[in-house]
């Protein structure tokens, strides 16, 4: 028999497998507990409707997803503006091509994660010393005429439907942040003018079924380096958000998009608001596409909060830092439930 080929994609080493690689599983100690995670639909994640935020009731809703920004660093919403048929186009391409043969998807393979555009598995398989159950492609997206030329050519149809994607879910990042610098007290412009030219990366994650759901993670819990994260979902449950010490599900809801905070609006907001622990989970009997949009400032950009936030009750949390400084850390460190933020902490 000819010896079994090692593989680099994920996709492509279950087809040779009914139990997870060693490479995969988590020590014991260090994996999922099933069992304990609070799995009723949303639990308490904040769904806020989106259709006033351009109306006379603008206040109500601003107010609404400051409470959550505050509170639970994590919100789903409805109304969000992005056409549905943009969203399924999304999905279905996405589908498509973590479809194609491998000989196909491994040109956009690398292991590099300075690279802005390549396909890879788990986080960062140059530094990780166990896998996750995830192959990615990374784009980046902003400006996307000096990237979407270096993305895959494959399917046909990938540049066209994704690029269509990313600019609706930059409308919406900025409509977003404009509502945040509103709930905290600030021009409406504030955070788009702090984040310098801004920048946009893309992750389409594709989780195939896993024999022993148990034994690792899709992802194991992480902070969001980014300031906002709008996360796409097809119809299976993955998704889990830390509260109050629990993993709750975050279970997909109809047409409704999954908001987070992240690190660098964490800085912004001098704490106001919450960057929170997430994780994601497999299952033994379906695949699992997801697709976050990270909106962030661009590398040279000085992450630092408004005067107005600062103050004798509020002193200042993190030293200014660049995000490019941040975000060398950030893989540096790999993924893992320590805040890569407390390192920018003053004095
Ligand atoms: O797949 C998901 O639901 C979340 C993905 C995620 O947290 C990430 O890509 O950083």
């Amino acid at each position: 028999m000819a010896p079994t080929v090692a593989k680099p994609l994920l996709s492509d080493l279950v087809a040779q497998t009914r139990q997870v690689p060693l490479s995969h599983v988590r020590p014991v100690g260090d994996r999922p507990d099933l069992a304990s995670v609070d799995n009723e639909s949303g639990a308490g994640i904040p769904l806020i409707d989106l259709k006033n935020l351009n109306g006379p009731e603008r206040c109500k809703v601003v107010e609404a997803i400051g409470k959550a920004c505050e509170s639970d660093g994590f919100f789903m919403v409805t109304n969000h503006g992005i056409p549905e048929d943009v969203v399924r186009g999304m999905l279905l391409v996405a589908r498509e091509f973590f479809h194609m043969p491998e000989s196909e998807r491994m040109k956009c393979y690398s292991d590099d994660p300075k690279k802005a555009i390549r396909l890879s598995t788990s986080f960062n398989v140059r530094t990780e010393k166990v896998s996750n159950w995830r192959d990615f492609l990374r784009l980046h997206c902003y400006p996307l005429e000096s990237f979407i030329d270096q993305w895959p050519s494959n399917p046909p149809s990938f540049r066209q439907v994704v690029g269509t994607y990313s600019k609706e879910a930059r409308a919406l990042a900025l409509r977003l942040l404009e509502a945040i610098s509103e709930s905290l007290g600030l021009e409406r412009s504030h955070m788009v003018t702090a984040m310098g030219r801004h920048a946009q990366h893309m992750a389409v994650n594709y989780y195939p079924p896993c024999p022993q759901p148990e034994l690792t993670y899709g992802l194991p819990g992480h902070k969001d380096p980014n300031a906002i994260t709008l996360l796409l979902q097809d119809g299976v449950s993955g998704l889990q958000v830390q509260r109050n010490g629990r993993w709750v599900a975050v279970n997909p809801v109809p047409n409704a998009l999954v908001i987070n905070i992240g690190d660098q609006l964490q800085a912004l907001s001098n704490d106001r608001y919450k960057s929170v622990l997430h994780r994601v989970i497999v299952n033994s009997e379906s695949e699992r596409i997801s697709v976050p949009t990270f909106y962030c400032s661009s590398p040279d950009a000085v992450i630092a909060p408004a005067d107005e936030l600062v103050d004798k009750t509020h002193p200042l949390a993190y030293r200014p830092f660049t995000y490019q400084e941040y975000y060398d850390e950030f893989w540096n460190m790999g993924l893992q439930s320590a805040s890569c933020l407390d390192r920018f902490r003053p004095g």
